[in-house]
């Protein structure tokens, strides 16, 4: 059974990371608006990621015999200055969320809830995964600055990315 002090470190993540969903899905339409549809896919592909997040985190809380009460979620913002500036705020995002499970794994170790540092180590590793990830695109918008064909070409390769739904734990 999980105790009151990891439920509620576990809920506020939850709600992280269905702010992560909106925030992508905010940046999805940016993206649209812009007619970039394969950074719009790319977006597409993390709100999904993010949601199975939040969701793993809701049934493990679930079957460890917590109770699962949802809070408001954060108003995104809606505006970039470009791509490039977009993705940075992903990347800076995703680095609040890592510095996030961190803390949640902290709060493990003082509760000495060694079943919930087994199930957040997945985490862990998923958001070194992302960080690279982001990383990798913020360099290659970088390499682009303001040739069109080059945004064009990475707007292509970006539509590739598929959505697969992860084994979280
Ligand atoms: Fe849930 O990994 Fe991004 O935020």
């Amino acid at each position: 059974m999980i105790n009151e002090k990891m439920e509620k470190a576990f809920l506020d993540q939850i709600n992280k990371e269905l702010f992560s969903e909106y925030l992508y899905l905010s940046m999805k339409a940016y993206f649209l608006n812009l007619n970039l549809v394969g950074f719009a896919n790319w977006m597409d592909v993390q709100v999904q990621e993010e949601h199975a997040h939040a969701m793993g985190m809701f049934d493990y809380v679930v079957e460890r015999g917590g109770c699962v009460t949802l809070e408001a979620i954060e108003k995104p913002e809606s505006c970039w200055n470009s791509p490039l500036d977009a993705f940075r705020a992903v990347l800076e995002h995703e680095k609040y969320v890592t510095s996030r499970i961190n803390a949640l794994m902290d709060v493990a170790e003082e509760e000495k809830d060694r079943a919930a540092l087994i199930f957040l180590n997945w985490y862990l590793k998923e958001q070194v995964e992302e960080e690279a990830n982001v990383g990798g695109v913020i360099a290659q918008l970088e390499m682009i600055g303001d040739d069109k064909s080059g945004l064009f070409a990475l707007d292509k390769e970006l539509a590739t990315r598929t959505f697969v739904a992860p084994v979280i734990g």
